[in-house]
């Protein structure tokens, strides 16, 4: 018994030193990272997975890559919404768009557009479609038009397309999926 515990403590204490390493270095490239980029996990009502959203911080604004599956096929509107909560299944705790110099909705509108607006999503006939699309003046960082600020934010796909021009949401109908987003590539 004596030597079994013994041995058993020598080779904890061989693995000790490299199970330190292996939990750092995650961290340090976390830690580089975080500050530019951050993710959401797409879901949908019954809480399955349907995509994925990738936030880049660039010059001037966040680039935006959502690629998603398992959708209905058609046009969805897709918008970044003010609170990072995806709770209930209508996604209604995720309140209303991402608004942070207070305009109207939509690209076409002359009074708009929500630094939270997107295109469309496109998706085809086996349920996969990807968007890309920038949000001007939004950033990763600090301040009023952060998308990690205190409230987080989501990222909403609606039933229906988007007509770029309606307040406050562009006629795009029930939303049918939502994802946090979050700190991480
Ligand atoms: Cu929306
Ligand atoms: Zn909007």
């Amino acid at each position: 018994m004596r030597t079994a515990l013994f041995e058993a403590l020598a080779a904890l204490a061989t693995l000790a030193p490299l199970a330190a390493l292996t939990l750092a270095l995650p961290l340090v490239v976390a830690r580089a990272e975080g500050a530019h980029t951050a993710r959401a996990v797409l879901k949908d009502a019954k809480g399955e997975k349907v995509g994925t959203a990738t936030l880049v911080e660039v010059k001037g604004g966040v680039q935006v890559v959502v690629k998603a599956q398992g959708l209905p096929p058609g046009t969805h509107g897709v918008h970044i919404h003010a609170v990072g909560r995806c709770d209930d299944p209508e996604f209604k705790s995720a309140g209303p768009h991402f608004n942070p110099t207070a305009r109207k909705h939509g690209m076409k509108n002359p009074e708009g557009h929500h630094a939270g607006d997107l295109p469309n999503l496109v998706v085809g006939a086996d349920g996969k479609g990807e968007l890309k699309g920038a949000l001007e003046g939004a950033t990763l960082g600090q301040g009023s038009a952060s998308l990690l600020g205190p409230q987080f934010t989501a990222l909403v796909v609606h039933a229906s397309p988007d007509d770029e021009a309606s307040d406050p949401a562009g006629n795009s109908g029930a939303r049918i999926a939502c994802g946090v987003i979050a700190h991480g590539r």
